[in-house]
């Protein structure tokens, strides 16, 4: 398949090189995009080097699809220009993740869904997908009424400036701009993106009503604290799970390790739990401390960690990518010379 990606040089864009490489997708020819400044430069895929496109040079190519990753705005203004030419976008930002008309998809819950007039596909956000993934199959068999969950997530989901800042904290070096308001080395910031009107931040909102929106259940209710921690493997979640019918934790255990993306790594007694330092780099989503919330009936406990720049964006987003293949959901692309 002849693919793009928009925003090769950022952070998302490289992991998605990286993830189109290691599952050996078919790529018949790579287009990579930027803005304006980085036109010209070179990425590098599979040992080759690739030149960096512009946005019409990469319209005019007719890739089959195009993974975005290059923010809102510009995704709002060029998404539809590849859809128009019947390039398939699937979009990392948040413009289109709300849409009623847009597909909002998490290969493993809700991919099939997909026709072929989904031209432009929105990829969840980050702490969204690493607990969807785990809530799904638990839904399926329990039915969640309620989920309470507090997020310690990676300098790594707000960009490479903002690994810049911990690491220049770390050095000492003062010389580097800040991108979040407080310092983060040593340091916990209970925001992520911008607060709401009500109290709530940005972040908190979109676990809130993307996870609606993929499990396809308005009557889940969810509430959040999304937090910034100073780690750069990938997001951690403490997650409360209320549910309609009583559960056994064996067959909750089951289910989990049995679920397509999850690998389940609970063995306290041995110290062995999910953490950012073991899933950086991994494609699946990790579940650990399963336990039963003893303050109430029919409720879990658990903690979830996923690279949030893997399962939670580039993986999620090249998987949507296979599945439009695999099932002719495409079109073709015009093949290179
Ligand atoms: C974050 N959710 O971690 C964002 C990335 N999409 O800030």
């Amino acid at each position: 398949m002849k693919i793009a990606v928009v925003g090769a040089t950022g952070l998302v864009g490289g992991e998605i090189l990286k993830v189109l490489a290691e599952r050996n997708f078919p790529v018949s020819e790579l287009i990579p995009v930027a803005s304006e400044r980085s036109v010209g430069k070179q990425v590098e895929f599979k040992g080759k080097s690739y030149t960096i496109v512009s946005f019409e040079d990469a319209i005019a190519a007719k890739p089959a699809v195009a993974i975005f990753s290059a923010g809102g705005s510009t995704s709002l203004e060029l998404a539809p220009k590849f859809a128009e030419a019947g390039i398939t976008v699937v979009d990392n930002s948040s413009a289109w993740r709300m849409d009623p008309t847009k597909k909002l998809v998490v290969p493993e819950i809700n991919a099939n869904t997909l026709t072929p007039d989904d031209k432009i596909i929105a990829n969840p956000n980050c702490s969204t997908i690493q607990m969807v993934v785990a809530l799904k199959p638990l839904h399926d068999r329990f039915t969640v009424k309620r989920v309470v969950v507090s997020t310690y997530q990676s300098v790594t989901g707000t960009g490479k400036a903002a690994v810049d800042q911990l690491f220049a904290e770390r050095n000492g070096d003062s010389s580097v701009s800040k991108v979040y308001p407080h310092p983060i080395d040593l340091n916990v910031l209970p925001h992520i993106d911008v607060f709401l009107d009500n109290g709530y931040t940005k972040e908190e909102m979109k676990m809130v009503n993307e996870t609606k929106k993929i499990m396809g259940d308005d009557s889940i209710q969810v509430t959040a604290t999304t937090v910034r921690i100073p780690t750069i493997g990938g997001h951690s979640e403490s997650v409360n799970i209320e549910f309609e019918n009583e559960f056994d934790l064996n067959e909750v255990i089951d289910i989990l390790s049995n679920a397509e993306g999850i690998i389940v790594q609970d063995d306290p007694k041995n110290k062995i739990y999910p953490m950012p330092l073991t899933a950086h780099g991994k494609d699946e989503v990790f579940v650990g401390r399963i336990r039963r919330d003893e303050s109430q009936p029919k409720t879990l406990n658990m903690w979830i960690v996923a690279d949030n720049l893997r399962k939670g964006a580039a993986t999620n987003a090249v998987q949507i990518a296979e599945y439009l293949l695999a099932h002719n959901l495409v079109e073709a692309g015009e093949v290179a010379a």
